[in-house]
């Protein structure tokens, strides 16, 4: 029999590589959709699977919506992937970034032990745990101390931590996968990878004269959004819960960033980008470079894009829009 996950947010860029990935392996998959008001759009990444995937509204806020599709389901995989996921934003809406992050992840986890308590269950956290806090080495990794520095870290910070104590206390196969950054085509442009690419394509093409930005000195370990939900299915095969660190090791800064993708259009970003403090956050996270030595032993993960190809896949996504 075909073995059955429940992913919540399984419209976001992970959620519908994730959904993808599973009904490549023969899963069935269902899926919590929260609503929204304006229906376009929402669910466009799940254009290409939705008639082979069954969705239900739901909220991870709603403790009914996720205890009767648990019942109803009974799956044998859950991925805890909803989230308010923008960190500067987060510090807009600090109380429902802890209630959907925190709170939301505590209701799935409940719901899964009450209803299928022999189920696997994934949790997104986040390298955003670590806040400033670097090994000698200068990476960070599972045994890394985690001092968040926004509220979204603080959040997902809980979350971690009740999936180790359910782990503990109630013998559930509760993991946590610390996934540095990815990105994608399917990355929504007010993350600052798909933001310099899009308005870069736009600038080229003489639709825009300027980019504004945040903090370009601070650095990030990025790696690709389909490389990352296989190592969130291979954590729930392994023989035993855990937490595994999902990196690729190498680290740039923004600046960097924005000087390879204008390099790539033929530009310089020193014409183009400027400074707007309204993108700066209260606190920076400043430093992210992931060893994730432990996940490449153990369930034998290694990522298939490299930093160069993440960039120019998401390059010719923006390219082929219409403007
Ligand atoms: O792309 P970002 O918004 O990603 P951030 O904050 O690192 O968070 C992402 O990765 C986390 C994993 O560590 C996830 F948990 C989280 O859900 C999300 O996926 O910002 C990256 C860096 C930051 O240092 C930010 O200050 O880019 C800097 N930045 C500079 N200008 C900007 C901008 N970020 C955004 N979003 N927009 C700007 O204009």
């Amino acid at each position: 029999m075909a073995k059955k996950a429940l992913i919540t947010g399984i419209t976001g860029q992970d959620g519908s590589y994730l959904a993808e990935h599973l009904l490549s392996l023969g899963y069935e998959v269902y899926g919590l959709i929260r609503r929204n008001s304006i229906t376009e759009n929402q669910q466009s990444r799940l254009d290409s699977i939705a008639p082979l995937i069954h969705t239900e509204y739901g909220d991870v806020s709603d403790v009914s919506t996720i205890d009767r599709v648990m019942m109803r389901v009974r799956p044998d995989e859950v991925y805890n992937l909803a989230a308010q996921s923008h960190v500067r934003i987060s510090f807009d809406v600090p109380q429902y970034t802890a209630q959907t992050n925190a709170l939301g992840a505590l209701n799935v986890l409940e719901s899964t032990r009450a209803h299928s308590p022999g189920a696997h269950f994934y949790q997104a956290s986040s390298s955003e745990m670590f806040g400033n806090s670097v090994d000698p080495d200068g990476k960070q990794r599972e045994t890394t101390r985690m001092v968040p520095v926004s509220p979204y870290g603080c959040a997902k910070l809980f979350a971690f931590n009740i999936v180790r104590n359910y782990r503990r206390s109630y013998n559930l196969f509760a993991s946590n996968g610390i996934l540095f950054n990815h990105e994608s085509p399917r990355r929504a442009s007010n993350f600052v990878t798909s933001k310099i690419i899009k308005n870069a394509v736009l600038i080229s093409r003489g639709k825009l004269d300027k980019l504004e930005l945040g903090n370009l000195d601070s650095q990030r370990d990025w790696g690709h959004s389909k490389d990352y939900v296989r190592a969130m299915h291979l954590i729930l095969q392994h023989t035993e819960p855990d937490d595994f660190v999902i990196s690729t090791g190498q680290t740039h800064s923004i600046r960097e960033f924005c000087e390879i993708v204008f390099q790539k259009l033929g530009l310089d970003y020193r014409k183009y980008v400027v400074q707007n403090p309204k993108y700066m956050r209260p606190e920076e996270l400043r430093f992210l470079c992931g060893d994730c030595s432990k996940a490449k032993a153990t369930l034998h993960w290694t990522p298939t894009y490299t930093f160069d190809s993440m960039i120019d896949e998401m390059i010719r996504q923006w390219s082929d829009k219409p403007t």
